[in-house]
């Protein structure tokens, strides 16, 4: 670079001497920065500094000029310099959308000679700053009298002012140059967002409205600025509008729409259209009601069981699922409130995409039932509960979800509305199948046994499905007492609030049994197994005998998941043994019946004899706890008979093993 600027500038002080000679040179600032460097054409070194030093004997004058220190910034060297001017490699011409073009900075001493001293650049310019320009580099180091980057259009349209600068010796050098960058064409259309991407039906309330972005970007990939957009819905159905039409493009490309919802639910994409013709469309806007309703509460729980009676901490995590009325998830931020009758929960979520977690953990109080309530297994092996109590275990916990929401309807004339109970489907009847905390919905089972009218939700800590005088409940009207359920459709759906519904909000709610289970097995008072035999197990040679027993945790609920059963005859004779269920246990709020297979041997002199052995290995949550269950067996006297000549023996029918 050095040495063909070198050439460059000797062969233009040649030029300028040819012109002197002939008499055509004119007195200018060429003139002056040259003065007196008549040797330059005997001089062919390619040191700049020798080239015009004040060594030359040719001229000694030229001693008291300073050829090497910075003076000025500009374009060319010597007698071409053009001081403050950035040179651009496109010329005056206009750059294309996305082009690129060197820009040249020259860096000459007074006499308009290069210099070689280090030197640094800035480059910027308006729309590098906007960021619809690149520079291929904004600060070049030059030790040449040389510094150069490149500018490539990525937006920028119309003029942009490019300037150079340097620091040098407390002075402040600047060049600049205008590049033109040509109007870029519609490239595409892209649809970038919907905010929000769910909006309420018109007179619902909560957000009505949601602004839709599009970006057009030019042939190059860069957004285009000043695109004239047009808009149109998919559909208009209840009176769906767009506020606006047309717009243009911002400078990031960006152009938006407002949709403002109507009065029926739909789904709508929203086109956007430039005036070339290239289109696209939004993603589907919902515009529905945004409001969770009774029959699409979901709650469920990580653990429905955890080992947790004798050990605090023990977390399930609680999951509330939410939707409208017309199942589309719930929007964003709505908020659910938490409750249990046992252990701990975290108060409240808000949902993310139509549900949200709280944690629920094993602490006190553990729900317990008084001995006079308390569950007994009955002969069928299965637990009974005194007093016609609908449950009557302890460790057994009821969760509860609220929000604020409608009640369900069946809209059997599909217009989206609810039109009163001879139109659609509501059922509302004040007899017991309304009387749970969350009765089945029409929708689920049908008007004649199904239930859509909510009473105030309850904590149903007995597990009756009836609200009892002291069951927490949410006073949703606030007057300090439960009500029971008014009889008519409450939702914003209502169509005529003249009659038969009415706009308002009640609690929608969603429960789930957590079992607090135990790794303890239950025993009867003997401290038997239910079913288990108190006496030994006759069996007479070559038969078997199945033995059913109660297999629960210390409250009658099922034993933890991971319970193992095994069986052991080694302090038996003469017998084999099974069990029944043989895998482990899986996760259960129920207790479950277990099976003891018994097998005398063949040879009737050979009595079975000694103990079986059930070993039921439980986790507790504090390691495992291993309870053995033994059954005694022996075998009945045979008797001798004679069949013709044959001597054959038989099993006594008596179980007396003596
Ligand atoms: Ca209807
Ligand atoms: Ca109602
Ligand atoms: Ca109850
Ligand atoms: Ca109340």
């Amino acid at each position: 670079m050095q040495t063909k600027t070198t050439f460059k500038l000797i062969g233009t002080a040649l030029l300028s001497l040819v012109l002197t000679a002939c008499g055509g040179g004119k007195g200018s600032a060429l003139d002056n920065t040259l003065n007196g460097a008549s040797s330059v054409s005997s001089t062919s070194s390619s040191s700049l500094s020798s080239a015009f030093g004040g060594d030359s004997s040719a001229n000694s004058s030229a001693s008291s000029i300073d050829t090497t220190s910075l003076s000025n910034i500009g374009f060319g060297s010597g007698g071409t310099f053009q001081p403050g001017k950035i040179g651009v490699g496109i010329g005056s011409g206009t750059l294309s959308p996305g082009g690129v073009t060197a820009l040249t900075v020259n860096l000459v001493s007074i006499t308009g000679t290069l210099v070689t001293q280090p030197v640094t650049v800035v480059f910027n310019s308006k729309c590098f700053a906007a960021q619809k320009a690149l520079l291929g580099a904004t600060t070049v180091e030059s030790s040449s009298g040389e510094a150069t980057t490149t500018y490539t259009a990525n937006g920028c349209v119309g003029d942009d002012l490019i300037t150079a600068t340097v620091s040098y010796d407390e002075k402040v050098l600047t060049a600049q140059t205008t590049i033109n960058v040509e109007q870029d064409t519609v490239g595409s259309v892209r649809f970038s967002d919907a905010s929000p991407p769910q909006i309420n039906l018109k007179g619902t309330g909560g957000t009505e409205t949601s602004v839709v972005r599009f970006q057009v970007f030019g042939s190059t990939g860069a957004p285009i600025e000043n695109i004239d957009v047009e808009f149109a819905l998919s559909t208009t159905t209840g009176g769906l509008v767009l506020v606006n039409t047309t717009g243009k493009t911002n400078s990031a490309g960006y152009v938006s729409t407002t949709v403002q919802a109507g009065t029926v639910a739909t789904s709508v994409r929203i086109t956007a259209k430039t005036a070339t013709g290239l289109s696209t469309q939004s993603n589907v806007l919902v515009v529905s009601t945004g409001i969770p309703d009774q029959n699409s509460m979901s709650l469920s729980l990580s653990d429905l069981a955890p080992i947790s009676w004798n050990v605090d901490g023990v977390e399930s995590v609680a999951t509330i699922r939410m939707a409208d009325a017309f199942n589309n998830l719930v929007p964003d931020g709505t908020a659910v409130s938490f409750t249990t009758s046992g252990g701990a929960i975290e108060s409240s979520c808000i949902t993310k995409d139509g549900s949200c977690s709280v944690k629920w953990k094993s602490q006190e109080p553990r729900p317990t039932i008084p001995d006079f309530d308390e569950f007994f297994v009955g002969p069928d092996l299965k637990v009974h509960c005194p007093n016609s109590l609908a449950e009557c275990r302890s460790g057994r916990v009821k969760i509860l979800a609220t929000s604020i929401g409608n009640e369900s309807f069946v809209d059997k004339n599909a217009n989206g509305l609810y039109n009163g109970p001879l139109v659609d489907g509501f059922a509302s009847s004040t007899t017991s199948k309304c009387y749970p905390n969350i009765p089945l919905s029409t929708a689920k089972i049908g008007a004649i046994n199904g239930c859509d009218d909510l009473g105030e939700a309850y904590l149903d800590k007995n597990f009756n499905k009836q609200r009892d005088d002291d069951e927490e409940f949410v006073d949703f009207n606030v007057d300090g007492s439960f009500n029971s359920g008014d009889g008519i459709y409450n939702g914003v759906l209502c169509n005529n609030e003249e009659s038969e519904c009415n706009k308002a909000s009640v609690s929608v709610r969603g429960d789930a049994t957590l079992v607090m289970s135990s790794g303890y097995v239950y025993r009867d008072s003997s401290g038997l197994l239910p079913g288990q035999p108190s006496t030994e197990v006759s069996i007479g040679a070559g038969n078997s005998k199945s033995i059913n027993m109660f297999l629960g945790d210390i409250n009658g609920n099922g034993l933890p998941m991971g319970t193992t059963i095994t069986v052991k005859t080694d302090t038996a004779s003469n017998v084999t043994a099974s069990v029944s269920p043989s895998f482990a246990l899986g996760m259960s709020q129920e207790p479950t019946v277990m099976t003891l297979f018994l097998k005398a041997g063949d040879d009737v002199t050979k009595k079975p004899s000694g103990s079986v052995i059930v070993e039921i290995k439980a986790p507790t949550g504090l390691g495992n706890v291993t309870t053995a269950l033994s059954v005694s067996v022996c075998g009945p006297d045979t008797l001798e008979v004679r069949d013709g000549n044959n001597q054959v023996t038989a099993p006594a029918t008596t179980s007396n093993c003596d």
